[in-house]
């Protein structure tokens, strides 16, 4: 099943549980309370609250700790182990990137900035997805480390919006296979 499906139906799911218990609750209005069973339902209720709470504690640090566990984002204040660096410029509006021919493999380093406003760079695989992105803002660098997995003509993108001619604002990287011509 594809990811997003099957949150989805865990979503909706949940959303039908939660219709269930107000559907319980309302059928329940109107109904003679009897003091001691009122007295045990509060108490079992309780107690429930308290594991259900548990629970989701449990559940948010698991799904918290799984999802940002392969942070997309490399250390920016540290060396990284890249075998090749590329410099990126955004300007409007083009891009300035020192090597645009990569092999399969090699994990590279991009370190991103601008000479003039904010842009967005985004690496856009041969399908059309992309597969890394991070901000160009003057004044700073943020650094992508990034490794091709598939030949192929990738694109890039400008995502943030940077004026009249922000939609022109394309590059394209060839990444060819290992051993291939370069
Ligand atoms: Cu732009």
């Amino acid at each position: 099943m594809i990811f997003q499906n099957a949150i989805w139906t865990i979503t909706l799911v949940g959303m039908g549980l939660v219709t269930l218990g107000f559907v319980y609750a309302i059928s329940q209005t109107g109904k003679p309370t009897d003091s001691a069973q009122a007295e045990r339902s509060y108490r079992a209720s309780n107690v429930l609250r308290r594991w259900l709470f548990l629970a989701l504690l449990l559940v948010g640090f698991g799904v918290s700790y799984a999802s940002l566990r392969h942070f997309p984002i490399p250390a920016q204040h540290a060396p990284l182990q890249a075998s090749q660096v590329v410099d990126v410029v955004g300007h409007q509006w083009t891009w300035d990137i020192s090597e645009t021919r990569f092999k399969v493999g090699v994990p590279i380093e991009f370190r991103v900035t601008s000479d003039d406003v904010n842009h967005g760079f985004a690496i856009y695989a041969p399908d059309g997805r992309i597969v890394i992105q991070t901000q160009a803002m003057p004044g700073f660098t943020n650094k992508l480390l990034y490794t091709f997995r598939t030949p192929g003509t990738y694109k890039i993108m400008c995502l943030e919006y940077c004026g009249v001619a922000h939609h022109g604002m394309t590059a394209e990287l060839n990444v060819v296979a290992d051993g291939g011509k370069s």
